[in-house]
């Protein structure tokens, strides 16, 4: 009886938070954020459906069974019942995955091409970030020069000419409203980009280069997190998304120098 009155207020609660966005993402920044948002609402209405449904029915068979002194009863189940929720959980999640599978190939398979590249490497427990500068190209780098203690995450090689104007930073600064590609790596074990204002979360795994595009329409500070469990650090495995104007972008960009 107290579990079938404890199922049904912590349903409450849950349902609750969630009609009254009280359990949502921050706003989003960008056209996807809002497509994405949309999507997921129609998901979480469907599976909330489900879900009330679900523990109303478990909250009443706990009540209408009660110990009240009687025999216990053994039931063997319906086949016919268990076939048809397959099924409608069959329809669901195919629905689900054609329904979202576009909103995931615009992001993900556009052959639009960037405005700018920036290099992305993820390590226990920390993220850099490495621009190619005014020259728009990146210069050479070198595994035995890689070396947090003098700035030098990336080995970028001061004796390659092209590499003189590339940046490293532990920030990621973009100009918003422009398509960024972020060329994701890790050096130790898989991390996973994440920025919730994106709605974007993709991991990073040593030996590959991801490719992550993305457009941040609006100006602001934002998380970026390790969505990954990647180690005791991982809790501390953070970094910030700077959106800056344009005209503020390329300024910091030109008066930023390879350490
Ligand atoms: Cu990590």
């Amino acid at each position: 009886m107290l579990l079938a009155l404890f199922i049904g207020i912590v349903t409450l609660v849950t349902t609750a938070g969630v009609v009254t966005r009280r359990f949502w993402l921050p706003a989003g920044i960008n056209q996807h954020a809002a497509a994405f948002d949309s999507w997921l609402g129609i998901v979480i209405a469907i599976l909330g459906i489900a879900f009330l449904g679900a523990q109303i029915a478990l909250a009443w068979v706990i009540w209408r069974h009660r110990d009240r002194g009687q025999r216990a009863v053994y039931w063997d189940g319906s086949p016919k019942f268990e076939v048809f929720s397959i099924a409608i959980v069959t329809v669901l999640f195919l629905g689900a995955s054609v329904g979202g599978a576009r909103l995931w190939t615009g992001v993900h398979m556009s052959d639009q091409p960037a405005a700018l590249r920036i290099e992305v490497l993820a390590k226990q427990f920390a993220w850099n970030f490495r621009y190619a500068g005014p020259d728009g190209r990146f210069g050479r780098t070198k595994l035995d020069l890689r070396n947090d203690a003098t700035g030098n995450p990336f080995g970028i090689d001061d004796t390659d000419p092209v590499a003189a104007d590339d940046v490293s930073n532990a920030a990621l600064r973009v100009p918003a409203g422009q398509l960024i590609e972020l060329r994701l790596n890790a050096q130790d074990v898989i991390h996973s980009f994440f920025v919730r204002e994106l709605r974007l979360k993709q991991d990073a795994v040593p030996g590959m280069e991801i490719p992550l595009r993305f457009i941040a329409a609006k100006p602001g500070t934002y998380e970026i997190a390790c969505a990954e469990l990647c180690g005791l650090g991982h809790h501390q495995m953070r970094s910030v998304l700077i959106v800056l104007p344009p005209a503020e972008f390329t300024a910091w960009l030109a008066q930023s120098k390879n350490p």
